[in-house]
């Protein structure tokens, strides 16, 4: 074992090294709030390390999955069956506290016992083993597992449902619901000709219509084709693959702390919002209407960009007004870790979004839709499989689990823990940690630069926390809904520790 991993081993040496401040300060909030034990039973008390990340075990594989793909992504392999709650087990020896479960999903932590449970029911051995084409063939309870999952948390408003498997598949299907849908408006009922319907075969004519989709720039909506186009985070996602000329307009770029800014963060949101105004214009005249647009509530991939709940009332009535629909992509943001389900619930919208897609957390992909949406024709929107009833079980249990724990409290009991904590650690480390934000346990602090964040990402592991990088230079937590304030606390002294010796 690595010196430097050893010496971050000792939780009671750790805290010892913290300034007292802010040791006293975590512990007031988290005394007042956390259970005393976790909520998954066999968890470690913290992380063990005994080797730096990746260890030898997984270079020597790595190197070998490198002649079958390309492997330069694989940070470590880890090993699932040892993992448990919090805490990510890899196969050589090492056990991480794990603050973004497998890019921002996973919601109930590493094999849940409720969840391990359900999968030795015989129905959810034979929906695996026969996994239905479920447009064609549901099985016997999927109306009734679609009523105990999916659309008890509906957010507000939507009584409509269609599962995907991931979450570029969700969007790029919402997608083509919100062209039928204008298109269809457009064109006040009249049927196409025989001779419209086989130009569209071959890409051409009036029944392919030059519309387009309004997104925003810093979003992340997937890599599939369509959701490429409104995809703008980065070029290693786009560069040589052929794209669509639709409108990008700015997001709100806010100066935190966000009670000192607000004149500037409200200017920030006009400006944006007239670039919409402005482009739902230009596009008209382009003879390429905007029929819906397409926001992430926070930006994740961007780098946790957040807009206000006036940002987002405004840009639904615009939209509106414009005669396009509103499609909100909690892909990321939804099922619970912003400290309510859907996180456009905290904006305080007029009206339902038109169009609200999910995956990660909520185990299946999908989209939540209004009436209007509905599609009146079959095979409009179809695949192979649309989803997969194990993942609907799966996100059934998960949310009997969350109401039965109160896991949306947990997540707000969290967030305390972790806003005062960030908070202490940014005047301590004013040179190294800036801009804390968040909703719920969905944080995000900055760095100096890409490089002091990549080499905080890595010192992190090598101290046992998993954590996430987005944008140039952010730091994102996305934990589990069961990281309790306990981890929490746990988490903000082995940052204290990386930053004070590693920096
Ligand atoms: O690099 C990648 O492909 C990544 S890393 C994280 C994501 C993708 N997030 C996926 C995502 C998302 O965050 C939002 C807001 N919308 C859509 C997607 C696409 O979901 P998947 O990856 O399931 O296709």
């Amino acid at each position: 074992m690595n010196t430097a991993c050893r010496s971050l081993l000792s939780t009671v040496g750790r805290r010892a090294l913290l300034n007292a401040t802010r040791v006293q300060h975590v512990h007031k909030a988290a005394a007042a709030s956390s259970p005393a034990e976790p909520l998954v039973q066999g968890e470690p008390n913290g992380p063990s390390m005994k080797t730096v990340i990746p260890g030898p075990k997984s270079i020597a594989l790595r190197e070998e999955l490198a002649h079958i793909q390309n492997s330069d992504a694989v940070f470590f392999f880890a090993d699932y069956e040892k993992s448990i709650g919090n805490y990510l087990a890899d196969i050589d020896g090492n056990v991480m506290l794990d603050t973004y479960m497998q890019i921002s999903s996973i919601p109930l932590g590493y094999n849940h016992p409720d969840l391990m449970k359900l999968t030795q029911s015989r129905e959810y051995q034979a929906l695996s083993v026969n996994r239905p084409a479920l447009g064609n063939m549901p099985d016997r309870n999927f109306v009734q597992r679609l009523h105990g999952a999916l659309m008890s948390i509906a957010p507000k408003g939507h009584k409509h449902v269609q599962t995907m498997s991931c979450g570029s598949c969700s969007n790029e299907n919402a997608y083509k619901v919100i062209f039928i849908w204008y298109n269809q408006k457009l064109r006040g009922g009249k049927p196409y000709t025989d001779e419209d319907l086989q130009q569209c075969l071959v890409n051409q004519g009036p029944a392919c219509p030059d519309l387009s989709l309004l997104s925003f720039k810093g979003a992340f909506h997937g890599r599939t084709l369509g959701c490429l186009a409104t995809t703008h985070t980065k070029h290693v996602h786009k560069r040589d693959v052929p794209s669509r000329d639709w409108p990008v307009a700015s997001f709100p770029k806010y100066k935190y702390p966000l009670e000192q800014n607000v004149d500037y963060n409200a200017k920030e949101d006009l400006r944006c919002l007239q670039e919409v105004e402005e482009l739902f214009k230009a596009y008209k005249n382009k003879g390429r209407p905007v029929a819906g647009v397409v926001v992430e509530p926070i930006q994740a991939e961007g780098g946790d960009v957040h807009g206000s709940p006036n940002f987002f009332r405004e840009l639904q009535r615009i939209t509106k007004k414009n005669g396009a629909a509103l499609l909100i992509d909690e892909v990321q943001t939804g099922g619970g870790s912003t400290g309510t389900l859907w996180a456009h619930e905290q904006f305080g919208l007029e009206s339902p979004p038109d169009i609200v897609t999910f995956s990660k957390k909520m185990t299946t992909g999908g989209y939540y839709y209004t009436d209007e949406m509905h599609m009146s024709e079959a095979y409009r929107i179809f695949n192979t499989w649309l989803g997969d009833p194990t993942k609907i079980m799966l996100l059934e249990e998960f949310v009997k689990v969350m109401q039965r724990d109160n896991l949306l409290d947990v997540v707000r009991r969290t967030s305390s823990t972790l806003e005062a904590g960030l908070g202490d650690i940014q005047h301590q480390f004013p040179k190294l940690v800036a801009n804390s934000r968040g909703r719920g346990t969905f944080r995000a602090f900055d760095l100096p630069s890409m490089e002091a964040r990549d080499k905080f990402v890595n010192e992190m592991r090598n101290a046992g926390v998993q954590i996430g990088g987005s944008g140039p230079n952010s730091v994102r937590l996305r934990p589990a809904l069961i990281f309790q304030p306990r981890h929490a606390e746990l988490f903000l002294d082995i940052m204290s520790q990386v930053l004070r010796s590693k920096f």
